[in-house]
Protein backbone atom coordinates (compact mmCIF):
# COMPACT_ATOMS: atom_id res chain seq x y z
CA UNK A 1 0.00 0.00 0.00
CA UNK A 2 2.04 3.26 -1.37
CA UNK A 3 1.07 6.17 1.00
CA UNK A 4 -1.37 8.18 -0.63
CA UNK A 5 -0.50 11.75 -2.02
CA UNK A 6 -1.26 14.12 1.09
CA UNK A 7 0.38 17.15 2.18
CA UNK A 8 1.02 15.59 5.59
CA UNK A 9 3.82 14.65 7.15
CA UNK A 10 5.18 10.74 6.89
CA UNK A 11 6.88 8.69 9.02
CA UNK A 12 8.13 5.53 8.39
CA UNK A 13 9.56 2.96 11.74
CA UNK A 14 10.95 0.82 9.67
CA UNK A 15 12.66 -3.25 10.96
CA UNK A 16 10.85 -3.28 14.58
CA UNK A 17 8.49 -5.59 15.71
CA UNK A 18 5.10 -4.28 16.85
CA UNK A 19 4.22 -4.96 20.05
CA UNK A 20 0.79 -5.01 21.06
CA UNK A 21 -0.95 -6.59 24.07
CA UNK A 22 -2.80 -9.17 21.78
CA UNK A 23 0.89 -10.26 20.16
CA UNK A 24 3.82 -8.71 18.31
CA UNK A 25 4.76 -8.72 14.62
CA UNK A 26 8.04 -7.85 12.55
CA UNK A 27 6.70 -5.12 10.68
CA UNK A 28 7.03 -1.60 9.89
CA UNK A 29 4.86 1.14 11.04
CA UNK A 30 3.75 4.27 8.34
CA UNK A 31 2.24 7.18 9.84
CA UNK A 32 0.85 10.12 8.35
CA UNK A 33 -0.23 13.32 9.95
CA UNK A 34 -1.55 12.20 13.48
CA UNK A 35 -2.53 8.62 12.96
CA UNK A 36 -1.03 5.37 11.82
CA UNK A 37 -1.88 4.74 8.28
CA UNK A 38 0.29 1.03 7.79
CA UNK A 39 1.33 -1.72 8.92
CA UNK A 40 3.54 -4.28 7.31
CA UNK A 41 6.41 -5.93 5.79
CA UNK A 42 6.01 -6.39 2.16
CA UNK A 43 5.83 -2.67 0.65
CA UNK A 44 6.82 -0.13 -1.13
CA UNK A 45 6.39 2.87 1.44
CA UNK A 46 8.10 6.04 1.72
CA UNK A 47 8.27 8.89 4.15
CA UNK A 48 9.60 11.99 4.75
CA UNK A 49 11.21 10.61 7.82
CA UNK A 50 12.61 7.35 8.33
CA UNK A 51 13.13 5.61 11.97
CA UNK A 52 15.34 2.98 12.05
CA UNK A 53 14.01 0.49 14.70
CA UNK A 54 16.37 -2.80 13.85
CA UNK A 55 16.18 -4.77 16.87
CA UNK A 56 13.82 -2.69 18.92
CA UNK A 57 10.24 -3.42 19.95
CA UNK A 58 7.80 -0.52 18.62
CA UNK A 59 5.04 -0.29 21.31
CA UNK A 60 2.18 1.89 21.85
CA UNK A 61 3.22 4.86 24.15
CA UNK A 62 2.40 4.59 27.87
CA UNK A 63 -0.37 5.73 29.39
CA UNK A 64 -0.40 6.74 32.90
CA UNK A 65 -3.97 7.26 34.02
CA UNK A 66 -3.01 8.61 37.51
CA UNK A 67 -0.85 11.54 37.84
CA UNK A 68 -0.73 15.03 40.28
CA UNK A 69 0.94 17.95 38.35
CA UNK A 70 0.98 21.31 39.37
CA UNK A 71 -1.52 19.74 42.24
CA UNK A 72 -3.12 21.42 45.20
CA UNK A 73 -2.90 19.26 48.76
CA UNK A 74 -3.70 19.71 51.93
CA UNK A 75 -6.10 22.39 51.92
CA UNK A 76 -4.49 24.36 48.89
CA UNK A 77 -1.67 24.82 51.45
CA UNK A 78 0.73 23.40 48.97
CA UNK A 79 1.32 21.90 45.28
CA UNK A 80 3.17 19.46 43.48
CA UNK A 81 6.59 20.33 42.05
CA UNK A 82 5.91 19.41 38.68
CA UNK A 83 4.25 21.43 36.50
CA UNK A 84 2.14 20.37 33.26
CA UNK A 85 5.15 21.53 31.57
CA UNK A 86 7.97 19.81 33.23
CA UNK A 87 5.59 16.77 33.86
CA UNK A 88 5.17 15.85 30.46
CA UNK A 89 8.40 16.46 29.57
CA UNK A 90 9.64 13.57 32.43
CA UNK A 91 6.17 11.40 30.74
CA UNK A 92 7.62 11.93 27.34
CA UNK A 93 11.31 11.29 28.50
CA UNK A 94 9.55 7.97 30.10
CA UNK A 95 7.72 6.70 26.75
CA UNK A 96 4.76 7.82 28.53
CA UNK A 97 2.47 10.08 25.74
CA UNK A 98 -0.75 10.17 27.30
CA UNK A 99 -1.64 10.70 31.42
CA UNK A 100 -4.42 11.44 32.95
CA UNK A 101 -4.77 14.06 35.76
CA UNK A 102 -7.45 14.88 38.20
CA UNK A 103 -9.22 18.03 39.22
CA UNK A 104 -10.41 18.86 42.51
CA UNK A 105 -12.48 21.38 43.35
CA UNK A 106 -11.08 24.70 44.63
CA UNK A 107 -12.66 26.19 47.69
CA UNK A 108 -13.55 29.54 45.65
CA UNK A 109 -15.00 27.85 42.36
CA UNK A 110 -17.24 25.02 41.78
CA UNK A 111 -16.24 21.47 39.90
CA UNK A 112 -16.77 22.50 36.63
CA UNK A 113 -15.41 26.09 37.32
CA UNK A 114 -12.02 24.45 38.44
CA UNK A 115 -12.13 21.66 35.59
CA UNK A 116 -12.16 24.65 33.09
CA UNK A 117 -9.31 26.87 34.02
CA UNK A 118 -7.09 23.34 34.81
CA UNK A 119 -7.62 21.76 31.30
CA UNK A 120 -6.55 25.52 29.80
CA UNK A 121 -3.90 25.85 32.03
CA UNK A 122 -2.51 21.96 30.71
CA UNK A 123 -3.22 22.86 27.25
CA UNK A 124 -0.59 25.42 27.95
CA UNK A 125 1.65 23.68 28.93
CA UNK A 126 2.02 20.14 28.43
CA UNK A 127 3.89 18.55 25.26
CA UNK A 128 1.82 15.27 25.23
CA UNK A 129 -1.37 14.43 25.64
CA UNK A 130 -3.28 14.15 28.60
CA UNK A 131 -7.00 14.14 30.04
CA UNK A 132 -8.71 14.67 33.49
CA UNK A 133 -10.51 12.82 36.12
CA UNK A 134 -13.15 14.34 38.33
CA UNK A 135 -12.70 14.41 42.31
CA UNK A 136 -15.92 14.28 43.85
CA UNK A 137 -16.06 16.69 46.58
CA UNK A 138 -18.43 15.39 49.83
CA UNK A 139 -21.77 16.92 48.84
CA UNK A 140 -20.70 19.30 52.02
CA UNK A 141 -18.44 21.30 50.01
CA UNK A 142 -20.75 21.56 47.29
CA UNK A 143 -24.49 20.46 47.56
CA UNK A 144 -25.02 20.64 43.21
CA UNK A 145 -22.14 18.42 42.45
CA UNK A 146 -23.61 15.67 40.58
CA UNK A 147 -25.32 18.21 38.45
CA UNK A 148 -21.66 19.17 37.38
CA UNK A 149 -20.61 15.25 37.42
CA UNK A 150 -23.38 15.21 34.37
CA UNK A 151 -22.22 18.39 33.01
CA UNK A 152 -18.76 16.93 32.99
CA UNK A 153 -19.59 13.77 31.60
CA UNK A 154 -21.66 15.51 28.66
CA UNK A 155 -19.59 18.57 27.65
CA UNK A 156 -16.21 17.29 28.35
CA UNK A 157 -16.03 13.96 28.47
CA UNK A 158 -14.81 13.21 32.09
CA UNK A 159 -16.34 9.98 31.96
CA UNK A 160 -13.72 8.35 35.17
CA UNK A 161 -14.91 9.84 39.24
CA UNK A 162 -12.75 9.47 41.75
CA UNK A 163 -14.13 9.16 45.61
CA UNK A 164 -12.06 9.66 48.67
CA UNK A 165 -13.08 6.99 51.19
CA UNK A 166 -9.55 8.83 53.47
CA UNK A 167 -9.25 11.84 54.50
CA UNK A 168 -12.53 12.67 56.73
CA UNK A 169 -13.54 16.49 57.29
CA UNK A 170 -11.55 17.44 53.92
CA UNK A 171 -11.89 14.92 51.20
CA UNK A 172 -13.57 11.97 52.44
CA UNK A 173 -16.90 11.07 50.73
CA UNK A 174 -19.37 8.77 53.61
CA UNK A 175 -20.38 5.26 52.62
CA UNK A 176 -24.34 7.24 51.24
CA UNK A 177 -22.25 9.84 49.45
CA UNK A 178 -20.49 6.92 47.63
CA UNK A 179 -23.19 5.33 46.96
CA UNK A 180 -25.33 8.51 44.96
CA UNK A 181 -22.09 9.11 42.97
CA UNK A 182 -22.20 5.24 41.70
CA UNK A 183 -26.14 5.72 41.65
CA UNK A 184 -25.07 8.23 38.88
CA UNK A 185 -21.95 6.80 37.44
CA UNK A 186 -24.10 3.66 36.58
CA UNK A 187 -26.98 5.78 35.51
CA UNK A 188 -24.52 7.53 32.53
CA UNK A 189 -22.03 5.09 32.37
CA UNK A 190 -18.72 7.24 34.12
CA UNK A 191 -16.56 4.74 35.57
CA UNK A 192 -16.07 5.12 39.73
CA UNK A 193 -12.74 5.46 40.76
CA UNK A 194 -12.22 4.74 44.62
CA UNK A 195 -9.22 6.12 47.15
CA UNK A 196 -9.60 2.74 49.04
CA UNK A 197 -8.46 3.31 52.95
CA UNK A 198 -10.46 3.92 55.50
CA UNK A 199 -10.27 7.19 56.86
CA UNK A 200 -11.46 6.67 60.27
CA UNK A 201 -9.83 3.59 61.05
CA UNK A 202 -6.63 6.12 59.84
CA UNK A 203 -7.40 8.67 62.28
CA UNK A 204 -7.74 6.85 64.91
CA UNK A 205 -4.03 5.17 64.52
CA UNK A 206 -2.64 7.91 64.02
CA UNK A 207 -4.20 9.80 67.23
CA UNK A 208 -2.83 6.94 68.97
CA UNK A 209 0.81 7.44 67.60
CA UNK A 210 0.71 11.09 68.01
CA UNK A 211 -0.51 10.60 71.86
CA UNK A 212 2.52 8.19 72.42
CA UNK A 213 4.95 10.48 70.91
CA UNK A 214 5.33 8.32 67.57
CA UNK A 215 5.45 11.35 65.58
CA UNK A 216 8.81 10.63 63.17
CA UNK A 217 7.94 10.31 59.43
CA UNK A 218 8.46 6.07 59.71
CA UNK A 219 4.99 6.03 61.95
CA UNK A 220 3.08 7.75 58.63
CA UNK A 221 2.77 3.12 57.66
CA UNK A 222 1.79 2.50 60.79
CA UNK A 223 -1.01 4.44 60.61
CA UNK A 224 -2.36 3.46 57.71
CA UNK A 225 -2.52 -0.22 58.02
CA UNK A 226 -3.00 -3.17 55.66
CA UNK A 227 -6.93 -3.69 57.18
CA UNK A 228 -7.59 0.14 56.73
CA UNK A 229 -6.76 -0.80 53.00
CA UNK A 230 -8.60 -3.93 52.47
CA UNK A 231 -11.41 -3.25 54.14
CA UNK A 232 -12.23 -0.26 52.01
CA UNK A 233 -11.37 -2.11 49.00
CA UNK A 234 -13.89 -4.17 50.19
CA UNK A 235 -17.03 -1.79 51.30
CA UNK A 236 -16.42 -0.26 47.81
CA UNK A 237 -16.26 -3.55 45.94
CA UNK A 238 -19.80 -4.02 48.06
CA UNK A 239 -21.69 -0.64 47.26
CA UNK A 240 -20.31 -0.97 43.77
CA UNK A 241 -22.44 -4.44 43.36
CA UNK A 242 -25.27 -3.07 44.93
CA UNK A 243 -25.74 -0.64 42.54
CA UNK A 244 -24.92 -2.45 39.77
CA UNK A 245 -21.78 0.15 38.48
CA UNK A 246 -18.33 -1.15 37.56
CA UNK A 247 -15.30 0.07 39.86
CA UNK A 248 -11.86 0.77 39.68
CA UNK A 249 -9.69 1.27 42.72
CA UNK A 250 -6.84 3.42 42.29
CA UNK A 251 -2.70 2.93 44.36
CA UNK A 252 -3.58 -0.69 45.66
CA UNK A 253 -0.61 -0.99 47.91
CA UNK A 254 -1.12 -3.71 50.29
CA UNK A 255 -1.83 -7.81 48.72
CA UNK A 256 -4.49 -7.85 51.48
CA UNK A 257 -6.38 -5.37 48.91
CA UNK A 258 -5.43 -7.11 46.03
CA UNK A 259 -6.96 -10.59 47.70
CA UNK A 260 -10.57 -8.66 48.06
CA UNK A 261 -10.03 -7.67 44.25
CA UNK A 262 -8.70 -10.86 43.07
CA UNK A 263 -11.96 -12.07 45.13
CA UNK A 264 -13.90 -10.43 43.40
CA UNK A 265 -12.83 -10.87 39.56
CA UNK A 266 -13.16 -14.18 40.26
CA UNK A 267 -16.95 -14.15 40.84
CA UNK A 268 -17.15 -11.90 37.76
CA UNK A 269 -18.00 -8.63 39.51
CA UNK A 270 -16.75 -5.77 37.22
CA UNK A 271 -13.96 -4.57 39.79
CA UNK A 272 -10.33 -3.53 38.34
CA UNK A 273 -7.44 -2.67 40.32
CA UNK A 274 -4.41 -0.18 40.13
CA UNK A 275 -0.78 -0.58 41.06
CA UNK A 276 1.94 1.12 41.34
CA UNK A 277 6.02 0.85 40.72
CA UNK A 278 6.71 2.39 44.20
CA UNK A 279 4.30 -0.95 45.56
CA UNK A 280 6.86 -3.22 43.77
CA UNK A 281 9.88 -1.90 43.79
CA UNK A 282 10.46 0.01 46.68
CA UNK A 283 9.96 -0.76 50.66
CA UNK A 284 9.62 -0.10 53.81
CA UNK A 285 13.14 -1.38 54.17
CA UNK A 286 14.14 1.32 52.17
CA UNK A 287 13.19 4.03 53.93
CA UNK A 288 12.99 2.74 58.01
CA UNK A 289 16.38 4.18 58.53
CA UNK A 290 16.09 7.43 56.61
CA UNK A 291 14.89 10.00 59.47
CA UNK A 292 13.04 12.86 58.51
CA UNK A 293 14.50 11.82 54.64
CA UNK A 294 12.08 9.36 54.89
CA UNK A 295 9.52 11.78 54.17
CA UNK A 296 10.74 11.22 50.31
CA UNK A 297 8.85 7.92 50.42
CA UNK A 298 5.75 9.07 52.10
CA UNK A 299 2.42 8.71 50.36
CA UNK A 300 -1.14 7.04 50.89
CA UNK A 301 -1.73 4.47 50.81
CA UNK A 302 2.01 3.56 51.71
CA UNK A 303 5.07 1.94 50.17
CA UNK A 304 4.87 -1.48 52.45
CA UNK A 305 6.77 -4.15 53.74
CA UNK A 306 9.23 -5.67 50.96
CA UNK A 307 7.50 -9.57 52.05
CA UNK A 308 4.30 -7.28 50.69
CA UNK A 309 5.68 -7.19 47.17
CA UNK A 310 5.36 -10.60 45.98
CA UNK A 311 1.76 -10.50 46.02
CA UNK A 312 1.18 -7.56 44.46
CA UNK A 313 3.17 -9.01 41.10
CA UNK A 314 1.64 -12.09 41.84
CA UNK A 315 -1.69 -10.39 41.08
CA UNK A 316 -0.38 -8.46 38.54
CA UNK A 317 0.87 -11.38 36.75
CA UNK A 318 -2.75 -12.93 37.11
CA UNK A 319 -5.13 -9.75 36.20
CA UNK A 320 -6.11 -9.67 40.18
CA UNK A 321 -4.44 -6.02 39.19
CA UNK A 322 -4.66 -4.62 35.85
CA UNK A 323 -3.33 -1.56 35.19
CA UNK A 324 0.24 0.30 36.51
CA UNK A 325 -0.19 3.73 36.79
CA UNK A 326 2.41 5.79 39.24
CA UNK A 327 0.28 8.19 41.22
CA UNK A 328 2.93 10.86 40.12
CA UNK A 329 2.72 13.22 43.00
CA UNK A 330 6.29 14.77 43.29
CA UNK A 331 7.54 17.08 45.66
CA UNK A 332 10.79 18.53 46.69
CA UNK A 333 13.47 17.22 49.00
CA UNK A 334 15.66 20.90 48.97
CA UNK A 335 13.16 23.07 49.32
CA UNK A 336 12.92 25.99 46.23
CA UNK A 337 11.99 29.25 46.00
CA UNK A 338 9.27 29.38 43.79
CA UNK A 339 7.20 26.63 45.26
CA UNK A 340 5.11 26.25 48.40
CA UNK A 341 6.33 24.19 51.21
CA UNK A 342 7.50 20.77 50.05
CA UNK A 343 8.51 17.31 51.81
CA UNK A 344 10.04 18.63 54.97
CA UNK A 345 7.91 21.48 56.01
CA UNK A 346 7.16 19.47 58.62
CA UNK A 347 10.24 17.12 60.02
CA UNK A 348 9.50 14.88 62.40
CA UNK A 349 5.66 15.18 62.34
CA UNK A 350 4.48 12.77 59.13
CA UNK A 351 0.48 14.12 59.57
CA UNK A 352 1.87 17.42 57.86
CA UNK A 353 4.40 15.96 55.70
CA UNK A 354 2.82 15.97 51.40
CA UNK A 355 2.15 12.90 50.18
CA UNK A 356 2.89 11.49 47.42
CA UNK A 357 6.32 10.36 45.10
CA UNK A 358 8.05 10.58 41.66
CA UNK A 359 7.84 7.89 39.17
CA UNK A 360 6.26 9.61 36.00
CA UNK A 361 9.46 9.30 33.78
CA UNK A 362 10.53 6.03 35.62
CA UNK A 363 7.50 4.13 35.03
CA UNK A 364 7.87 2.22 31.67
CA UNK A 365 11.70 1.47 32.41
CA UNK A 366 11.70 0.06 36.45
CA UNK A 367 8.56 -2.35 35.46
CA UNK A 368 9.93 -3.51 32.01
CA UNK A 369 13.38 -4.34 34.10
CA UNK A 370 11.52 -6.04 37.28
CA UNK A 371 8.56 -7.18 35.49
CA UNK A 372 9.96 -8.30 31.48
CA UNK A 373 13.73 -8.38 32.26
CA UNK A 374 13.50 -10.45 35.37
CA UNK A 375 10.74 -12.78 33.74
CA UNK A 376 7.51 -11.66 36.03
CA UNK A 377 5.34 -10.77 33.03
CA UNK A 378 6.26 -10.86 29.03
CA UNK A 379 5.93 -8.19 26.53
CA UNK A 380 2.42 -8.46 25.54
CA UNK A 381 1.56 -8.24 29.17
CA UNK A 382 3.56 -5.36 29.61
CA UNK A 383 2.35 -2.92 26.54
CA UNK A 384 -1.70 -4.14 28.28
CA UNK A 385 -0.80 -2.97 31.84
CA UNK A 386 1.44 0.27 31.25
CA UNK A 387 -1.39 1.30 27.85
CA UNK A 388 -3.89 -0.95 26.81
CA UNK A 389 -5.90 -1.72 29.58
CA UNK A 390 -5.95 1.40 30.84
CA UNK A 391 -6.95 3.17 27.44
CA UNK A 392 -9.74 1.07 27.69
CA UNK A 393 -11.43 1.21 30.97
CA UNK A 394 -10.65 5.14 30.42
CA UNK A 395 -12.30 5.69 26.98
CA UNK A 396 -9.21 5.77 24.80
CA UNK A 397 -9.40 2.92 23.26
CA UNK A 398 -8.74 2.41 20.29
CA UNK A 399 -7.54 5.36 19.24
CA UNK A 400 -4.93 5.43 22.06
CA UNK A 401 -3.15 2.23 23.59
CA UNK A 402 -2.28 0.02 20.50
CA UNK A 403 0.10 0.65 17.60
CA UNK A 404 -3.51 -0.14 14.91
CA UNK A 405 -4.12 1.42 11.93
CA UNK A 406 -6.17 4.28 12.82
CA UNK A 407 -4.93 4.94 15.95
CA UNK A 408 -2.83 7.74 16.82
CA UNK A 409 0.53 7.90 16.42
CA UNK A 410 1.33 7.63 20.28
CA UNK A 411 4.53 5.13 19.57
CA UNK A 412 7.45 4.47 21.40
CA UNK A 413 10.33 2.77 19.79
CA UNK A 414 12.13 0.77 22.62
CA UNK A 415 15.34 -0.71 22.35
CA UNK A 416 15.52 -3.61 24.92
CA UNK A 417 19.72 -3.70 24.71
CA UNK A 418 20.25 0.40 25.82
CA UNK A 419 21.01 0.44 29.28
CA UNK A 420 21.24 2.93 32.04
CA UNK A 421 21.26 4.12 35.24
CA UNK A 422 18.29 5.89 36.74
CA UNK A 423 18.86 9.22 38.54
CA UNK A 424 17.31 12.26 40.00
CA UNK A 425 20.04 14.62 38.48
CA UNK A 426 19.77 12.95 34.89
CA UNK A 427 15.48 13.18 35.43
CA UNK A 428 13.35 15.79 33.82
CA UNK A 429 10.85 16.25 36.83
CA UNK A 430 10.86 18.59 38.70
CA UNK A 431 11.93 16.57 42.20
CA UNK A 432 15.22 16.44 43.38
CA UNK A 433 15.43 12.74 44.41
CA UNK A 434 14.34 9.62 42.92
CA UNK A 435 13.09 6.36 44.06
CA UNK A 436 15.31 4.40 42.29
CA UNK A 437 18.13 6.40 42.38
CA UNK A 438 21.04 3.91 41.36
CA UNK A 439 18.96 1.28 39.60
CA UNK A 440 20.40 -0.43 36.37
CA UNK A 441 17.83 -1.03 33.48
CA UNK A 442 18.44 -2.39 30.87
CA UNK A 443 15.75 -0.90 27.98
CA UNK A 444 14.91 2.16 27.30
CA UNK A 445 12.16 4.09 25.14
CA UNK A 446 14.70 5.67 22.17
CA UNK A 447 12.26 7.51 20.38
CA UNK A 448 9.26 8.73 21.04
CA UNK A 449 6.14 10.09 18.95
CA UNK A 450 2.79 11.95 19.87
CA UNK A 451 0.46 12.04 17.41
CA UNK A 452 3.06 11.61 15.00
CA UNK A 453 5.57 14.14 15.92
CA UNK A 454 8.88 12.72 17.27
CA UNK A 455 9.10 14.28 20.54
CA UNK A 456 12.39 12.49 21.56
CA UNK A 457 15.13 10.75 19.56
CA UNK A 458 18.67 9.30 20.50
CA UNK A 459 16.92 10.21 23.44
CA UNK A 460 17.03 13.50 23.14
CA UNK A 461 14.54 15.67 23.06
CA UNK A 462 13.60 17.09 19.38
CA UNK A 463 12.23 20.11 18.04
CA UNK A 464 9.02 19.40 17.88
CA UNK A 465 8.99 19.24 21.68
CA UNK A 466 8.93 22.73 21.72
CA UNK A 467 6.42 23.46 19.62
CA UNK A 468 3.57 21.65 20.01
CA UNK A 469 1.12 20.82 22.60
CA UNK A 470 -0.68 18.05 23.81
CA UNK A 471 -4.59 17.85 23.07
CA UNK A 472 -6.97 17.16 25.77
CA UNK A 473 -9.13 14.57 25.24
CA UNK A 474 -12.58 13.55 25.67
CA UNK A 475 -13.19 10.26 26.60
CA UNK A 476 -15.61 7.65 26.07
CA UNK A 477 -17.24 5.51 28.68
CA UNK A 478 -15.02 2.48 29.81
CA UNK A 479 -14.69 -0.62 27.53
CA UNK A 480 -14.39 -3.08 29.81
CA UNK A 481 -12.98 -6.58 27.93
N1 LIG B 1 -4.14 9.94 46.88
C1 LIG B 1 -3.63 9.97 45.67
O1 LIG B 1 -4.12 9.29 44.79
N2 LIG B 1 -2.57 10.72 45.42
C2 LIG B 1 -1.96 11.57 46.35
C3 LIG B 1 -2.51 11.51 47.72
C4 LIG B 1 -3.68 10.63 47.88
O2 LIG B 1 -4.23 10.53 48.94
ZN1 LIG C 1 -5.57 8.49 46.35
ZN1 LIG D 1 -3.16 10.03 43.34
Amino acid sequence: MPAQPSSEPTTLIRGGTVVNAEGFVRADVLVRGERVIGIGVDHDWDADTVIDATDKYVMPGGIDVHTHLEYPIDGFTTRTADDFATGSVAAAFGGTTMFIDFVKKRPDASLYETFVDRRKVAEEKSIVDFSLHAIVPPLAQQADVHEDLERLYEEQGVTSWKFFMAYPGTQMVEDNELLAGMDLAKRLGALPMVHAENGHMINRASSQLLESGKTAEIHHVDAHGHSSEAEAVHRAIVLAEEVGTPLYVVHVSSEQAAVEIARARSEGIEVWGETCPQYLLTALEDYEGLGDRAAGYICSPPIRERANQAGLWKYLAADGLSTLATDHAAFCMEQPDDLPPQKLRSPGYFPKTPNGVPGLEDRLKVVWEAGVVEGRMDICRFVELVATRPAKLFGLYPRKGTVSVGADADIVVWDPNSDHTITAAESHSRTDYNLYEGMHVTGLPVTVLSRGKVLIHDRQLQEAATTTRGQYHCRENAQLY
